[in-house]
């Protein structure tokens, strides 16, 4: 059955949100009606990530809210979150498939249509495809990729695909009609000063009812 991705992905991120843990950002996201959130970090010390982590799932469950976290593996099984989002020099899909099992939700980032093709045979549940616009977000981005690309990506992918980088209120529907199941958005929902009012706004902006 092909996976439900829901048309808004936030990812979170602490710096930018300045928040002490994913559960504040969560609580938020999820307020403003998120339906799937990404837990990524790269920096925080892994027992306190572990503990942030078990909360944030806690939370997630009761509240029916598909948790991914970003990279690793290890932190979802021992989490109990609902999947993994995996990078070019991640650990492979394949191998990340065996180590979670068949339930568990695999998201893999791509960055040209090539990867894609080469990538449908995979254990996936969805692509992440882009940046689409110039980010500051991720420092070793891909280039940008732009619209037509996406359309091209979206055509021939057999999965559900979530377009990434620089997506801002403005460029939701955009990316949606190019083929786009889902805008991935970090910084443009991590930096509003209200995170649950900005997550209801992206919804409305995918619904075109901005
Ligand atoms: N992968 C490709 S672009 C990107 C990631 C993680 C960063 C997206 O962040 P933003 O702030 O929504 O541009
Ligand atoms: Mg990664």
């Amino acid at each position: 059955m092909r996976f439900y991705l829901p048309p808004i992905y936030p990812i979170t991120d602490k710096e930018l949100a300045h928040k002490t843990s994913h559960l504040a950002i969560l609580k938020e996201l999820v307020r403003g009606g998120a339906e799937i959130v990404q837990i990524r970090d790269t920096s925080t010390p892994i027992r306190e990530l572990v503990r942030d982590l078990m909360e944030c799932v806690e939370f997630a469950s009761l509240k029916g809210v598909t948790l991914i976290v970003n990279d690793r593996c290890d932190l979802v099984l021992s989490s109990g979150a609902a999947g993994v989002h995996l990078g070019q020099t991640d650990l492979p899909p394949e191998a990340a498939r065996i180590i979670l099992g068949r339930n568990k939700i695999i998201g893999f980032s791509t960055h040209t249509v090539e990867q894609i093709r080469k990538s449908s045979y995979l254990p996936l549940q969805y692509f992440g495809f882009g940046p689409i616009y110039p980010t500051r977000t991720k420092r070793d981005a891909a280039p940008a990729v732009g619209l037509r690309r996406l359309k091209a990506a979206c055509g021939i992918s057999p999965i559900p695909v979530a377009a990434i980088g620089g997506i801002g209120l403005d460029q939701v529907r955009e990316v949606l009609d190019a083929g786009a199941d889902s805008a991935a958005v970090i910084s443009a929902l991590m930096t509003a000063k209200d995170i649950a009012r900005q997550m209801n706004r992206f919804l409305k902006a995918a619904r075109g009812t901005k």
